[in-house]
């Protein structure tokens, strides 16, 4: 049961896309208080869990902590940082009570939860209209189906977009992204895509290639295609001021991009320099921006992703390089904005959108800028791309989820942000974005062996598997750490797995439910599954307990119930039964260990180098269920229903 509050004229966001019945005022469960903003307050029982606000950080559990959404482009993702680059202003309130809410707004929302021991569950919202969705349900995991139901489906993303992808911000050249496929191949470590970081633009240019480093792109990519791997180039939100420029001269001429406090076009610098930002809010502008990624998808490009589009300013017309932390600081005293909010803040109060015919300021809609530059991609793809298409965004807000997945943004090469992506995955899932994950290894810093290997093998079990890394750290490919046998046998089983994940996936996304799950949505009414956080259900049979500890030989596991436990030692996979209760399991570093639940199947294919030598069709059932629904398509195909679960049976059952 759904129900819809609003509050003085609340913004369309388009997020929840059903009808939603208005309840009666005031909604149940919350204190609100008026005023400056709104203010909602709920007392928390000592066992209520809080689930859901997507990229956030700590626990699964968001107890304890302060979420401040307002999209930020900030690396230094401490454990108590605020804010990250999407803004996922939906929880689960599970306890005595168990109730679902969604605070629908594009400006900033402050949520404590618990924090500092209050006791209270605490959501600030700066502006006073908005548009408030209360929940309720019998469990978790009820409410979040009928959340996802109500804000559209998933984004489909083409088979090869599960396979594994190679990125980095460094490589530049043709041979470059060769050097990265010969790599793979010589080492036989299976490679679906590569990304293409700013350095294949001419001077940072959005849809323009390098003349030197790519003199043939086109030729370049189908060759690259023929080895069986896409290339993925990345596309960031601010166009360089740059006169002759097609896309800049047009979208002035339009009144396409968004505009400063006189009214004239605003001025940022970003990677190119001096930039405009695409006025995302106006449809036109968005279906004009969109049309631009066909300069590439001429060439055979397949996949996309956007970056710096919170946006991400290094400084602006306002806000002068020098000036630039005087400035914020000025204007944070004379606003009410959160204290350790963004340096951003000082720009994004000085520029403007057109909603409607109207003014906005770019605050108060902030964090929709993002989403709607996906939507501006994913519209055009969709309905011009003939197959299925590749998509994932830095920044967010949820219904972006109906046209591109997301990554988490610059974690580090560091134990706790392993530890910190599984945790966001659930959360990620409640909130839509089903196609999602981390920088594979880590951006900032140096990676190692064991790290890397690790994080591949939990990484293995989420829809986007990317090792990428940032300039100035350790390269930071499968093949440059020794021995690449143990990751060729890691990302080989992602591969192996690829019947299953991908299955799961698709019926996650058409029945619009979660993909990766919590423990405590399985098993509610058990104490130690609800309070596990390093432990994951990923589809309906799988659940991963990950090695998340440095020098750690294995670790502990939480079984609710029997299950098959499944080791996976040189392209093999060794099953046992393993009883309910506390486990011991050791896992070396070249395994994965995983477990099947109690009379569920897992399908598993024949080893492949790419998504393009996979046969869905040939596969094996492990566990003990002797049958499962498995979703099968080519692959690409754009007429995704659930008429293409077929059943597998276990032979001799
Ligand atoms: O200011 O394009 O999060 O993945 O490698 C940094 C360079 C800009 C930030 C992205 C990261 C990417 C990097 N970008």
């Amino acid at each position: 049961m759904m129900k819809r509050y609003e509050y003085g004229h609340p913004f369309e966001t388009e997020a929840v896309v059903v009808d939603v019945p208005l309840g009666e005022t005031p909604p149940p469960y919350f204190r609100v208080e008026q005023g400056t903003g709104l203010c909602f307050t709920y007392p928390l029982e000592k066992d209520d869990l809080v689930y859901g606000l997507g990229e956030t950080m700590r626990g699964i559990n968001k107890r304890g902590g302060r979420y401040v959404m307002y999209n930020t482009d900030d690396p230094n993702h401490r454990m108590d940082m605020p804010s990250l680059y999407g803004a996922h202003n939906f929880l689960i309130v599970d306890g005595k009570t168990t109730f679902g809410a969604f605070f629908d707004t594009p400006a900033c929302v402050v949520f404590e939860v618990d924090f500092q021991g209050s006791g209270v569950l605490k959501v600030k919202c700066e502006e006073d209209s908005l548009r408030l969705f209360v929940l309720e349900g019998n469990s978790a995991a009820e409410i979040a189906k009928e959340f996802l139901g109500s804000i559209g489906r998933s984004f489909l993303p083409p088979l090869w977009a599960f396979g594994f992808g190679q990125s980095r911000w460094g490589y530049k050249t043709e041979r470059d992204f060769m050097a990265v496929a010969d790599g793979y191949r010589a080492n036989q470590i299976p490679l679906d895509y590569i990304c293409m970081d700013i350095d294949y633009m001419n001077r940072f240019i959005d849809f323009t290639t390098h003349p030197k480093r790519f003199p043939d792109f086109q030729g370049f990519v189908s060759r690259m295609r023929r080895r069986g791997i896409h290339m993925v180039p990345i596309i960031d939100a601010g166009v360089k001021v740059e006169p002759g420029n097609a896309v800049y001269d047009e979208g002035v001429e339009k009144g396409f991009f968004a505009t400063n406090e006189e009214g004239k076009t605003f001025r940022a610098a970003v990677w190119p320099g001096m930039c405009h930002f695409p006025d995302f809010f106006q449809p036109e502008a968005r279906k004009w921006f969109g049309a631009q990624y066909q300069k590439l998808t001429d060439c055979g490009i397949e996949g996309f992703w956007n970056d710096m589009n919170e946006p991400s300013i290094f400084y602006s017309e306002y806000t002068k390089p020098r000036g630039l932390v005087d400035a914020a600081k000025k204007l944070l005293a004379s606003t009410n904005l959160e204290e350790n909010a963004h340096k951003n803040q000082a720009d994004y109060t000085r520029f403007y959108h057109l909603v409607d015919g109207k003014r906005v300021c770019h605050h108060k809609i902030h964090n929709l800028f993002g989403a709607l530059m996906t939507r501006a991609a994913g519209e055009y793809l969709a309905e011009n791309m003939p197959t299925r298409y590749l998509l994932f965004s830095r920044a967010s807000y949820i219904g972006a989820h109906r046209y591109g997945g997301i990554w988490t943004g610059d974690n580090a090469s560091k134990w706790e942000h392993l530890r910190q992506n599984v945790c966001q995955m659930p959360g990620l899932n409640m909130c839509g974005f089903l196609y999602s994950g981390a920088d594979t290894g880590g951006f900032g810093g140096n990676s190692d062996r064991e790290l890397l290997l690790r994080w591949l093998a939990f990484s293995a079990f989420t829809p986007l598997m990317r090792n990428h890394s940032a300039k100035g750290t350790r390269r930071q490919e499968n093949y440059r750490f020794g021995d690449p046998g143990a990751f060729a046998n890691i990302v080989g089983l992602r591969y192996r797995l690829l019947p299953y994940l991908y299955s799961e996936f698709m019926k996650a996304a058409l029945r619009q439910d979660l993909y990766i799950r919590p423990m405590g949505f399985a098993w509610p009414q058990d104490p130690k599954a609800r309070s596990v956080e390093d432990q994951l259900l990923v589809g309906e049979s799988v659940m991963i307990a990950p090695v998340l500890e440095q020098g750690a030989d294995g670790r502990k596991v939480y079984l609710p119930e029997p299950m098959t436990q499944v080791r996976f030692r040189q392209g093999e996979f060794l099953c046992q039964e393993v009883p309910a209760g506390e486990l011991d399991i050791r896992v070396p570093l070249d395994e994965v260990v995983f477990f099947i639940r109690r009379g569920f199947a897992c399908p598993v294919g024949k080893a492949a180098q790419c998504t393009g030598e996979v046969d869905l069709t040939q596969v094996e059932l492990l566990g003990s269920g002797t049958r499962y629904e498995q979703y099968v398509d080519d692959g690409k195909s754009k007429n995704c229903t659930l008429e293409n679960i077929r059943v597998v049976t276990k032979t001799g059952a």
